[in-house]
């Protein structure tokens, strides 16, 4: 079974944010970052997607999660079918 493919749009100064990062960072969790502030297309892309610009925001295969501790516990009940960062 392949891994899903991970992406996480958020800001530096979200809290939430934060806390999504550091989950992911603890657990060693490969994923691809969009900051949206640092990138305006991201952000219009998360918006032309969702309607919504609500940060964190992780697509696993391309279906967006909102919520940081909803996010956090999908990584963690899925860690072992994750791909990790070498
Ligand atoms: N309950 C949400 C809160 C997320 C949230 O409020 N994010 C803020 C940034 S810190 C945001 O994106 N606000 C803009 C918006 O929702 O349009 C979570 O835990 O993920």
């Amino acid at each position: 079974m392949t891994a899903p493919l991970l992406e996480l749009y958020y800001f530096e100064a979200c809290p939430y944010c934060q806390r999504v990062l550091k989950a992911i960072d603890k657990n060693n969790v490969k994923v691809s970052y969009l900051d949206i502030y640092e990138n305006t297309n991201h952000l219009q892309k998360l918006l032309h997607i969702t309607g919504r610009k609500t940060v964190p925001c992780l697509f696993i295969d391309g279906e967006p999660m909102f919520e940081s501790l909803d996010i956090i516990a999908w990584i963690e009940n899925n860690l072992a079918r994750l791909e990790k960062n070498a």
